[in-house]
């Protein structure tokens, strides 16, 4: 469908400009950045590529494996040459909304110690400003114990915070990393970087959404078949 074509468009330019033979690359999590692995293994058969796959989550882990790509980890290799991931929104300074798949946290771990951000998506992410189009509020991973202040204190903040409930289990949907996450809406977030700030200096919080100022580049695969991009 036009969705899946626009992520695959998206995955495959993002590989085919920045992976070069011998990087260490960051793999991201979610559904677009499996078109990025799918391109990154066809050019291992068809060039002998060899890179070392630094994972951002539990899926991501297994994208590498399965994917008969070499699996590193950062204690190994803690500076990344590029990092491709996805993204629910993106803004015109190319500051992300992330973790609408709950990996936020290793994501935002690996793209810190990157080199290069390069995020790949579809349509439905190109926004002016973040809140325009992602309706479901800002992920926030918190210390379980925590939860209860922190909804609190996210309405002091203007915030209206949901704990994100698991899908398949009952209870609250636990992170790869033991954790809780607050979807926080906060409507249009005219400046990101300081509500990261104000989010982060609470006590409970492990990590936002938020990625300011992190992306170099941005592929948005288009319903034709085009591609447009932001840097
Ligand atoms: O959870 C995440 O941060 C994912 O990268 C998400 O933002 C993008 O997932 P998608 O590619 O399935 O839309």
């Amino acid at each position: 469908n036009l969705i899946e074509i626009a992520k695959k468009k998206a995955g495959i330019a993002a590989v085919d400009e920045f992976v070069k033979d011998g990087m260490v690359l960051g793999i991201g999590s979610g559904s677009t950045v499996v078109y990025a692995v799918n391109r990154l293994i066809e050019r291992t058969k068809q060039e002998g590529l060899k890179v070392v796959c630094i994972p951002t989550s539990f899926q991501s882990t297994q994208l590498i494996v399965n994917g008969g790509l070499t699996l590193g980890d950062l204690s190994q290799f803690p500076k990344i040459d590029v990092d491709i991931d996805g993204a629910d929104e993106v803004d015109e300074n190319l500051n992300l909304i992330k973790g609408g798949g709950g990996c936020l946290l290793q994501e935002k771990i690996v793209a810190f110690n990157s080199e290069k951000l390069v995020i790949v998506a579809d349509y439905r992410k190109n926004s002016k400003i973040l809140g325009e189009k992602w309706k479901k509020g800002i992920p926030i991973e918190v210390i379980p114990l925590a939860y209860v202040p922190l909804m609190n204190q996210m309405e002091k903040l203007g915030g209206s915070p949901f704990l994100r409930l698991a899908e398949k289990k009952a209870g609250p949907l636990i992170t790869d990393n033991g954790n809780f996450i607050l979807d926080v809406d906060f409507g249009e977030i005219s400046d990101p970087k300081k509500l990261n700030q104000k989010i982060k200096m609470l006590s409970g919080v492990v990590e936002t959404g938020l990625f300011i100022g992190m992306a170099n580049k941005v592929y948005f695969g288009q319903q034709d078949g085009t591609l447009d991009q932001k840097i």
